[in-house]
């Protein structure tokens, strides 16, 4: 297949050719093949807008969708190159913070494996999200280009105009194919400005912030409370959403709707609250084609469905009325006049959209004029009903609905696991690809001695296999007889990776009066913090800092190492979930919506380290007390303990190898390494507030963690442990979760 490209392209043959023009080629084989599956089936079609797409690399998944990865890599094998090299020059594109933005991605490769019409509606973003360095143990953010000539961005014919206030701007349409699981073909569609500029960037990710029209695109706002950003994040979405909805209405048309049946023709979800703007802008479109006020009103709230991904109520989009007046003037009316009719409506300030300050509450327009409102794990739907939403529930009962998380297995088991899915594939057979389900036939094997061993040898190699990475990558060593304990997420206070380091130190201390683990332990974290999240930045301070400590301290050294990855990312999550034993799942109860990385783990062999929140709760029930560490309050003691007052320090004062471990932090050993104002903020903050509640779940954290290392020696029952977590995966598979939300909301 490559040979007769390189023919036609270069007149020579693969083995002449070089690197460039072999990458060049397999993006022309995929573009190729990709786009011969595209159809379009049925009249009606979904739109996934959201604000972030974390897809990854799409080299690899594309071949192995396609159907065509081996035959390639035989044909590149033949001329003496070697596929891998390709996959690993392949350049990530970061246009996503974390879990919203990854399942966006897996969302759309399930759409397209189960043959919908659904397309992606996002930003084209130059930059991404920064990329991360370390540099006196300390996070320093730059630019993270990852456009270049070659690439799998295709520019389409469309385009449209976009009026801001005070100018307007030619928007340009490019796609992405996103292929299918032996399946057709959608697209992602990522609009951009012609006028972006990237050399405004001038120092680390600064750039002047008034120049719209040259850094609309330049890079994804990251979730944080930086004020300078803010107005234009507004800039942002109107301009994602004007486009989304002018593409929307056009293709409508072009399939044959007169725009009075638009909700038979469009399903759009809205990603969060980041899209919201779409729900006036449509209103707003339609009116302008001569539809009345009511009935344009109807048919948007039938075509729109909103999805919250979190209970912070601090994250919840609230923007200053003046941001739209200069930002998106042409809805300021639309959405007053949606205002003025739920005030009317219902006498309560609560559920309004615009409050007292004149700000619009983005989620309370969603689930007035959406209909469908659903969390993300039953647990996050449940506290949404009962807690966080009540009042809109109370409303609109029927409107709410859970459709849990989920994974594609495609990138999280057959592209990231080759050998675990070769060994599934031998075992069960390979139904378990379509059909997750099928993976509960291991279940079976749960005392076949063969089984278990293979399943502990392929955990080793993958264990190999990141520690070569890491090595060759980062210059970092790793035992690889150690037990892998492993916490990858955006760092976040609620995420609470300040807990797993508070355990570092006590393991620490303990190491140090004599106290050594049965087998060596590696804590290894990835985790990037907005630029302005102080604290966050701060947590990373102190893991770097104990990172040091403990590689220079050989009385500690050999039992216990501290690892933090460079840079965390979609490709590094690849190499670091088939290889680990532990999987951190230690939010505060009530917090962490549903998580995404708690399932890839699972799916991969590991096992949960856990809270009951999100979807740990659901794992949990699935796998059975035995198969998962489950521990601290739950979320109604948690929720019960935020209105009755936490004092932080009481348990500080109460609990002395706590004491210890947090004095610790401000401690000679650590100021020895890192700096005294950073270490002391974070003191400070956990004395004076743990917001997050660390100190409660202390003592229940680190006898769960002891326990689950002193199981870890007997192999054969954790090799169970092991097996009875990937068969139990099949629940999250997300092709599940695009079916229950093409059964309930979307029906195409
Ligand atoms: C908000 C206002 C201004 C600027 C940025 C933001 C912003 C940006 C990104 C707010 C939130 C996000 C990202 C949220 C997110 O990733 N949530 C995660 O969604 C996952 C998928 O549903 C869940 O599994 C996680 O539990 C949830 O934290």
């Amino acid at each position: 297949m490559l040979e007769q490209i390189v023919s036609k392209e270069y007149g020579k043959g693969l083995s002449q050719c070089s690197d460039k023009e072999i990458y060049r080629a397999l993006l022309e084989l995929v573009q190729e093949k990709a786009a011969a599956g595209e159809r379009m089936t049925g009249k009606k079609k979904l739109y996934y807008i959201s604000a972030e797409f974390l897809i990854g690399k799409l080299l690899s998944n594309n071949l192995i969708n396609l159907g065509i990865y081996d035959e390639v890599a035989e044909e590149l094998k033949r001329a003496g190159k070697d596929l891998a090299v390709y996959e690993e020059r392949e350049p990530e594109p970061s246009l996503g913070n974390g879990g919203l933005g990854r399942l966006a991605a897996c969302f759309l490769d399930s759409i397209a494996t189960l043959g919908l019409p659904g397309d992606g509606v996002g930003l084209n973003y130059h930059y991404g999200l920064f990329r991360q360095r370390f540099k006196n143990f300390r996070q320093k953010e730059e630019p993270n280009p990852w456009i270049e000539e070659d690439s799998w961005l295709i520019r389409s014919k469309r385009s449209f105009t976009v009026a801001f206030g005070k100018f307007e701007v030619p928007a340009v349409m490019y796609d992405i194919l996103v292929t299918g699981y032996d399946n057709g073909t959608n697209r992602l569609h990522l609009f951009d400005l012609e006028s972006v500029d990237e050399s405004l960037v001038t120092r680390g990710i600064d750039f002047d912030k008034a120049q719209i029209e040259k850094n609309l695109t330049l890079f994804l706002y990251p979730d944080d409370s930086d004020e300078a950003g803010r107005l234009l994040r507004v800039y942002q979405q109107y301009f994602m959403v004007s486009c989304g909805a002018q593409l929307i209405l056009e293709e409508a048309r072009e399939r044959g709707s007169d725009l009075h049946d638009l909700a038979d023709y469009a399903a759009v979800q809205i990603n969060d609250t980041h899209p919201s703007m779409v729900i006036p802008e449509l209103i707003r479109l339609l009116t302008a084609e001569g539809i009345q006020w009511d009935e344009a009103v109807k048919i948007v709230t039938d075509t729109c469905a909103y999805t919250n991904h979190t209970i912070l109520a601090e994250a919840l989009e609230k923007w200053p009325m003046a941001f739209l007046e200069e930002a998106a003037p042409a809805i300021v009316p639309v959405i007053q006049r949606l205002d003025q009719e739920i005030k009317k409506k219902y006498n309560d300030p609560a559920v309004a959209i615009i409050d007292k300050e004149d700000r619009v509450h983005m989620a309370n327009m969603d689930m007035h004029y959406g209909h469908s409102v659903n969390g993300v794990a039953y647990l996050h739907t449940e506290i949404l009903k009962n807690n966080e939403l009540n009042d809109f529930y109370k409303l609109y009962p029927e409107k709410f609905n859970n459709k849990t998380n989920g994974i594609t297995f495609r990138r999280w088991l057959i592209h990231c696991n080759r050998e675990l899915t070769d060994f599934l594939t031998e075992t069960i057979g390979s139904g378990f690809k379509k059909d997750a389900g099928e993976l509960e036939k291991l279940l079976k094997y749960k005392e076949d001695d063969r089984v278990l061993d293979r399943l502990i040898e392929i955990k080793k190699a993958n264990k190999h296999r990141l520690a070569l990475y890491l090595k060759e990558t980062q210059g970092i060593e790793l035992n690889e007889d150690s037990i892998f304990d492993i916490q990858i997420k955006r760092l976040h206070e609620y995420k609470r990776q300040q807990l797993n380091a508070l355990y570092a130190i006590h393991k620490y201390r303990e190491i140090r009066k004599g106290k050594k683990p049965a087998r060596p332990i590696t804590l290894i974290f990835g985790a990037k913090a907005a630029p302005a999240y102080t604290i966050a930045k701060d947590i990373i301070h102190l893991i770097l800092c104990l990172q040091e400590l403990i590689q220079n301290d050989p009385e500690v050294s050999p039992y216990l190492r501290v690892v933090m990855v460079e840079n965390y990312n979609v490709t590094q999550a690849e190499k670091l979930i088939p290889a680990c034993d532990i999987s951190e799942q230690i939010s505060l109860a009530s917090k962490e919506a549903s998580g995404t990385g708690n399932m890839k783990f699972m799916l991969n062999g590991a096992v949960t380290l856990g809270t009951e929140d999100g979807a740990n709760v659901e794992i949990h029930e699935l796998v059975g007390d035995d198969n998962i560490y489950a521990f601290g309050e739950d979320s109604d003691t948690v929720i019960a303990r935020y209105k009755n007052g936490y004092c932080s320090r009481d348990y500080y004062e109460w609990n002395k190898d706590l004491k210890k471990a947090v004095n610790f932090i401000i401690g000679k050993k650590l100021l020895k390494i890192g700096s005294r104002k950073h270490l002391l903020n974070l003191y400070n903050e956990l004395i004076a507030k743990d917001w997050f509640m660390t100190f409660p779940d202390f003592n229940a954290y680190i006898e769960t963690k002891e326990r689950a290392y002193a199981d870890y020696e007997d192999s054969r029952a954790w090799a169970q442990k092991m097996l009875v977590n990937i068969a139990k995966a099949g629940y999250f598979s997300s092709d599940r979760t695009i079916e229950e939300y093409n059964r309930d909301i979307w029906k195409l």
